[in-house]
C-alpha cells in the first residue's frame, strides 16, 4: 500500500535526503521499472477472475484492490517524473489513499482494463527516464512528506514499491 507516502507519516525533511543513495543504480531502475509489468503479467497469467477477487491469505487486499492502487499512484509517479525534469525544484504534494479502495470502487473497475493502462503508464515513464543523460538523476524535487529528493531516489522508491506490492499479489494468488 502506499503508506510511506501518507501525509500522516511524514518524517521531518531530511537536509540530507538528495545525497541519501539509491539502492540501485540507474540503468537498473530503469530496468526494474521496465520488468515490472512482464513480472506482473507473469503473476496474473492463467489466473481465473475469482482468484483476481480473492483477498491475500493475511486478510488484505486482493488482487482487484492492487491493481487500481498501482495504477492511481502511476499516475502520481509519471506527472512527478515529468514535473521533475521539466521544472525547477518543484513541490510534490502527498496523497492519502487509505479510502480510495472505497471511494474509487477499486472493487468494481476491471482487473485486466485497470492493468493495462498500468502498462501504458508504465511504458510512458520508461521512455520519459530511459535516455536521460546523468545529470538529469540529479534533479531535485521538494517532496512534502520527504524534503529533497532527486529522480534517482524517487524512481528507486518506485521499484520498491512494484516489488512490494508484486509480492502481495503473488502472496494472493497462492
Ligand atoms: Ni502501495
Amino acid at each position: 500500500m502506499g503508506v510511506w507516502e501518507r501525509a500522516g507519516e511524514a518524517q521531518p525533511a531530511a537536509a540530507a535526503m538528495t545525497t541519501a543513495a539509491p539502492r540501485r543504480a540507474t540503468e537498473a531502475i530503469v530496468a526494474a521499472l521496465e520488468a515490472f509489468p512482464i513480472d506482473l503479467g507473469r503473476a496474473l497469467d492463467g489466473h481465473p477472475r475469482e482468484s483476481l477477487l480473492r483477498p491475500a491469505r493475511d486478510g488484505g487486499w486482493g488482487v482487484v484492490e492492487i491493481l487500481p492502487h498501482l495504477r492511481d499512484w502511476e499516475e502520481i509517479f509519471l506527472a512527478r517524473v515529468r514535473q521533475v525534469l521539466n521544472e525547477e525544484r518543484p513541490f510534490l504534494p502527498t496523497f492519502d489513499d487509505e479510502l480510495w479502495a472505497i471511494e474509487r470502487d477499486y472493487r468494481g473497475q476491471d482487473p485486466h482494463a485497470v492493468a493495462d493502462h498500468l502498462r501504458a503508464l508504465r511504458a510512458e515513464m520508461v521512455d520519459l527516464l530511459r535516455d536521460l543523460p546523468p545529470e538529469a538523476w540529479n534533479r531535485v524535487a521538494e517532496h512534502a512528506a520527504y524534503g529533497p529528493v532527486t529522480l534517482a531516489w524517487m524512481t528507486d522508491r518506485i521499484a520498491d514499491h512494484d516489488q512490494e506490492h508484486l509480492e502481495q499479489i503473488r502472496d494472493a494468488l497462492a
